[in-house]
């Protein structure tokens, strides 16, 4: 043995007890306070390491960090001066200190036998996607997951491992405050050893894990964490990977619109469309990502001809639409600015979260600045529909509701509509589409490249409907899909819904994400994510706080 516990002064509260054979050392108090429930937890969690982890190394971490504690209102707390405490009846309770060099043998240690009367374990875990087993429980205080979960996923709780060290039954009950102070449901209730949490809102939850002895003295360990509820980031300033990143859709062949019972009759007579392999943006474009665009903008318009679906003839720029874009780049951020939305003149709070307030030929030239396009509205309802997988909503098949899409205002939790329940881009990762798309339904209504016109029944084959739209710039109508943040009806989250609007004029509620030749600006698309999947690689269990 390298290093030793060298200060064991305890007041008359405990004992040491050393079982050398299988490395087991405890030390414990040889009777409870009841007011000192939580640091003797701590103390047990300490303990507890000491039993699994190599001797020499939990021993040195037990003199690196001293127990000090004040107990009192059943509270503890380690003294910053480096003080000791009192403990109920002033006796002084410390373990640990600073360590010397090699003090010798174990058997220096007053090793005793017996143990008696200590509180019992809590031992707190959870984990973001639904467990695999009674084991799958990965986080814990010491290794939280560097992403926390996303807002409106379930968290599982686990009191695995949770005990009274001399074997007697306990109980346990869960509390979990979301970050205003309020208490949140614990599902199936507050007593279960599986318990299940909703996070709805963003910031810090606090979980308290207590675990009571059932009979005797009933002694309380108690242990708390707590974990940030984040998106799943696209990054904060709307702009560092992934914000722009594309994802791979596959081509094929799916039937656009909807059946004659099914739908509004925009959306008749379903037609059978054949899509080529495309990369469309994961996320919409966000407030950062227009940002750079307007720092390069000069008053430039795309050329001729720019941002066309390759296999759609006549779909790119046209130059008698230079006029309906900005002169100037003051021009353009006023023009934004005056419209509202989530745009602010300076960097801000926003910069992850979707433009909107742009206008049709404004998208289109932020895809062209992007080396990309606009999707055509076929692109658009494929990636929703999952292709052959005709999904009725990006998703799937299950009905809307805040687990899936920002809309109707219900994203804050809140009753009342706020600019709150407009949030970042990707924040609803349940409502993923079948490639990875995120906010495809909900968020913002997002401009497609077709003009906006009547099915006529015919075959697609990677068609765009650029039907009269060069002639003029009267107002003919560009289609927009998806639903918004605000609006509460639905059925327009259904990938088959499709509108149409003036392309002129900017909407706070319209955005726009931008397509791509596959291949290019493509990286991993993979699987689409499970709600709130977060890869905990290897982690130790154990760790209690
Ligand atoms: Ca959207």
């Amino acid at each position: 043995m390298d290093s030793l516990i060298t200060r064991v002064s305890l007041g008359g509260f405990f004992h040491v007890n050393c079982k050398r054979a299988g490395y087991t050392v405890a030390v414990v108090p040889s009777k409870l306070n009841d007011r000192c429930a939580n640091w003797f937890a701590a103390a047990r969690f300490t303990l507890a390491r000491l039993a699994v982890e190599p001797l020499t190394l939990a021993l040195a971490l037990a003199c690196a960090s001293p127990l000090l504690a004040t107990c009192s209102s059943g509270q503890a707390r380690a003294p910053a001066d480096g003080s000791s405490a009192d403990a109920r009846d002033g006796s002084r309770l410390e373990m640990g200190g600073a360590c010397p060099p090699d003090v010798g043998p174990a058997t220096d240690l007053n090793c005793v036998s017996g143990v008696a009367d200590f509180p019992p374990v809590p031992v707190l875990h959870f984990q973001i996607r639904p467990p695999l087993d009674e084991n799958d429980y990965p986080y814990a205080a010491a290794n939280l997951p560097l992403d926390g979960p996303p807002p409106r996923s379930t968290v599982y709780l686990s009191a695995q491992g949770s005990a009274d060290p001399e074997g007697d039954a306990v109980s346990f009950f869960w509390n979990v405050q979301d970050p205003t102070g309020a208490y949140l449901p614990i599902d199936p209730d507050p007593t279960a050893p599986y318990a299940s949490f909703y996070p709805n809102l963003v910031g810090l939850h606090t979980i308290t894990l207590e675990v009571t002895e059932a009979h005797g003295l009933r002694q309380t360990g108690q242990a708390t964490l707590a974990i940030d509820v984040r998106p799943i980031p696209c990054a904060d300033d709307g702009v560092s990977p992934p914000c722009s990143d594309g994802m791979a859709i596959p081509g094929g062949t799916f039937v656009a619109g909807s059946a004659d019972d099914v739908g509004f009759p925009n959306e008749h007579p379903s037609h059978m469309a054949t899509i080529a392999p495309f990369v469309l943006d994961k996320y919409e474009v966000t407030v950062g990502r227009f940002r750079s665009f307007l720092a390069e903008y000069v008053g430039t318009p795309p050329a001729s001809g720019a941002g066309a679906a390759p296999l759609a003839p006549g779909s790119g720029w046209a130059n008698l639409w230079n006029i309906t874009l900005p002169v100037s780049q003051d021009d353009f951020s006023f023009a934004i600015s005056e419209c509202g939305g989530t745009w602010t003149a300076d960097v801000g709070p926003s910069e992850a979260r979707p433009i909107g307030c742009v206008s049709w030929y404004e998208a289109f030239a932020f895809c062209v600045w992007d080396h990309k396009r606009l999707p055509t509205e076929a692109e658009w309802e494929y990636a929703a529909t999952g292709g052959d997988q005709q999904r009725t909503y990006p998703w799937g098949n299950e009905a809307p509701s805040a687990d899936f899409a920002v809309y109707a205002c219900l994203f804050d939790g809140r009753p009342t509509c706020a600019d709150a329940d407009l949030p970042v881009v990707g924040s609803v990762a349940a409502g993923a589409g079948r490639w990875g798309h995120l906010d495809l339904a909900g968020s913002v209504w997002e401009w497609v490249l077709d003009v906006y016109a009547p099915y006529t029944g015919a075959p697609c084959d990677n068609c765009a409907n650029v039907i009269a739209r060069d002639t003029t710039v009267d107002g003919t109508p560009r289609g927009y899909r998806g639903g918004d943040y605000q609006f509460d009806d639905p059925s327009s989250l259904r990938a088959a819904s499709r509108y149409g609007f003036d392309p002129a004029y900017p909407q706070q509620t319209i955005g726009f994400r931008c397509a791509s030749p596959a291949g290019v600006s493509a990286p991993d698309a993979g699987p689409p994510p499970d709600a709130g999947t977060i890869d905990g690689g290897a982690l130790d269990v154990g760790a209690v706080q």
